[in-house]
């Protein structure tokens, strides 16, 4: 059984885990002792179930079967089940913004002056319209008349967003967000994406038997449908959302399991559509609410986040971050968790055992992610305040059933800043009313920045929970690259004090200090949630369209990486940066490919000269670090800019 220090570098999970242990309550660190040792096929892609011929499984060694019954070899059987990887996250992060762009239509009103529009007056159940300018910009970009009342624009581009889902020919609009060079690669190897559900379709249908068997080609299907999510479902997400959420300002917050409060009512919002969450942050401060939690005996309502719907109230409301993906189980097993309400991907099905053992109430809002047994609260936009309202009032009644005795909640917490978007990044380098990535271009030509990675993923039990993230991140701002986080990784940093502007004394290289010092920001900023990977992707068009870093996305000095990944959607991420250009490093094992030989080489080599980007695999967190800034070094030298030292 592993130790609990090799478990995670985190003190508070690490105290947790102690008490998990201590009352017998098995962790996903448990259960994957207990899956020791691993399937060695399926670890290297080499076992196929595509039909009822098989499963059949090649030989690794070539001793024994070279094909699977069919006639599949290794090299098509690693393709297809990668490829199938690539199409359940794109459909994943695509569905959520099919739902983000269907509560768009559903904007009642446009958000007004607070002293115009006092709190009491406000309806707090609508959708409002929170950031106009980026409604506006998006309708332009439909080709929508923007002087129409906003209302009515909001519902008009609703429908536009929805139609590039059910598109069938063409080019999804977002893609005209890219580089001229970059569409133009896109267009000679067939991969501009179309229309957001075809690619998925199109992907499962080459993949399955009988179909696509040239691992190429597979590929080349999955770069489209990645792209797909990347410049389409993903940036519909997180666009849409700051239309009617809010778009994200730099805000403080805090962090860890410590956050959880001993004299409240704890209800922790889990999953990733924050449509509902943003809705429960108005609930947890409804007066009614408030006053049957004093009544039941409970000082206040505290609301924490795991995960990506953390990250999103985080980033629009300083809403604290009980923890990161591998901490779910155990914001339950404090004991001190009255509701843990989820939505969807990422929310692990053991959460209704752990629960079980206390007296947390685990309820599922979304059909789509049903548990056996478990509490349903159906959650749709148009109730979605009321629904809201219902869950919080079951974590207030549960409150009293709270047992003292065996809570248990770390101290540990952290402060955070968070709230970079390529706006607010533009605003703060170059002014709030010219906002301009002209400082930040100059930064990098200098040498003062040396250049970019984006640090992203999730974590993975495989892995020392946290500790690839952290140390990756510091040996990359320590030689002046400035970070760019989101999703769990920017948690796993933000516990280690590293997304706040004071580490960069700390931890940054001379040159990167100095723009954080001068700017004030953090050496590592955090973008928000796994869709708002696309918010990389259009700020990196808009470094290339501001001159003087090349012509194309894959001439920046920049690299990506996911050092602890797990999900699915980690590799639907990877795919769009490498077929956007972007040098990405996978870190924890690598994809189930190496039992294919060619598809290995292909992804990290020959991929290069098609795509401009490519992947590599890598073991520890200096590794990682080492090829980033190598390929960052390689792309600044290409431009003639100087080296840094
Ligand atoms: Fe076996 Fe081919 Fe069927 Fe896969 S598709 S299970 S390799 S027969
Ligand atoms: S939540 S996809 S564990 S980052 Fe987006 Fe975290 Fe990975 Fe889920």
């Amino acid at each position: 059984m592993s130790l609990i220090k090799e478990r995670s570098i985190d003190r508070a999970t690490q105290e947790t885990l102690k008490k998990a242990k201590k009352e017998n309550i098995p962790t996903c660190w448990d259960r994957l002792d207990a899956q020791q040792p691993q399937c060695g096929f399926g670890l290297l892609g080499l076992c196929c179930t595509v039909c009822n011929m098989g499963p059949c499984r090649i030989d690794p060694f070539g001793e024994g079967a070279a094909a699977g019954v069919c006639g599949a070899n290794a090299d098509t059987i690693a393709a297809r089940n990668l490829a199938r990887k690539i199409a359940t996250g794109a459909s994943a992060h695509s569905d959520h913004g099919r739902d983000v762009a269907h509560a768009a239509s559903l904007v009642t009103k446009v958000h007004s002056h607070p002293e115009s529009h006092p709190e009491g007056h406000r309806h707090h159940h609508d959708y409002e319209i929170l950031d106009i300018g980026k409604l506006k910009l998006l309708a332009a970009e439909f080709g929508i008349d923007t002087a129409k009342p906003e209302e009515q624009i909001a519902r008009e581009l609703s429908k536009k967003l929805l139609e590039e889902f059910g598109r069938q020919e063409g080019e999804l609009v977002f893609t005209k967000r890219a580089p001229l060079k970059r569409r133009e690669i896109w267009k000679k190897l067939g991969i501009t994406p179309r229309g957001i559900d075809r690619e998925v379709v199109e992907l499962l249908h080459t993949t399955t038997m009988g179909v696509d068997n040239d691992y190429k080609n597979i590929i080349a299907t999955g770069m489209r449908c990645a792209l797909s999510d990347g410049w389409g479902g993903s940036m519909i997400a997180t666009d849409v959302q700051d239309v009617i959420l809010g778009s994200p300002e730099p805000v403080r917050g805090k962090v860890n399991l410590g956050v959880l409060k001993e004299d409240q009512v704890n209800i922790v919002v889990h999953g990733h559509e924050p449509i509902l969450s943003e809705m429960a942050v108005k609930a947890s401060r409804d007066p009614e609410l408030l006053k049957l939690a004093k009544d039941k005996g409970a000082e206040g309502i505290n609301l924490a986040g795991i995960c990506c719907t953390a990250n999103e109230v985080l980033m629009r409301h300083g809403i604290a971050v009980a923890g990161n993906f591998l901490q779910q189980e155990l914001a339950i097993v404090t004991g001190a968790v009255e509701v843990m309400m989820v939505d969807v991907q990422c929310i692990m099905p053991a959460l209704h055992e752990v629960a079980a053992c206390f007296h947390t109430k685990l309820i599922t809002t979304n059909s789509k992610a049903r548990f056996p047994g478990v509490s349903h609260v159906e959650f749709t936009p148009e109730k979605a305040y009321e629904t809201a309202k219902q869950i919080i009032r079951v974590g207030v009644e549960n409150f009293s059933n709270r047992k003292k005795d065996r809570v248990n909640i770390p101290k540990e917490e952290m402060d955070l800043v968070a709230g970079f978007t390529k706006e607010v990044v533009a605003q703060m380098l170059g002014g709030k009313y010219r906002g301009t990535y002209r400082p930040l271009n100059e930064a990098i030509i200098s040498g003062r920045i040396r250049g970019l990675a984006g640090v992203v993923g999730c974590n993975n039990p495989k892995q020392t929970h946290d500790f690839a993230h952290t140390e990756l991140v510091k040996e990359l701002i320590k030689k002046d690259v400035l970070v760019l986080q989101t999703g769990c990784s920017a948690i796993a940093c933000a516990k280690q004090g590293l997304l706040l502007p004071e580490a960069a004394a700390q931890y940054a290289g001379n040159g990167l200090r100095e723009i954080c010092d001068a700017v004030g920001i953090p050496p590592v900023l955090h973008l928000g949630s796994c869709v708002d990977n696309s918010r990389i992707l259009t700020a990196a068009s808009h470094i290339i369209s501001e001159g003087g870093l090349g012509e194309d996305l894959s001439d920046i000095p920049a690299a990506g990486c996911a050092p602890e990944w797990m999900s699915e959607k980690a590799i639907t991420i990877g795919f769009y940066f490498v077929a956007s250009g972007v040098y990405t490093v996978f870190g924890a094992s690598p994809f189930a490919v190496l039992g294919s030989k060619n598809l290995t080489h292909y992804l990290t080599h020959d991929i290069e000269e098609i795509v401009g980007g490519r992947f590599d695999f890598a073991d520890t967190p200096v590794k990682m670090a080492e090829l980033m800034i190598a390929h960052i070094d390689k792309k600044r030298k290409a431009l003639n800019l100087k080296p840094v030292i």
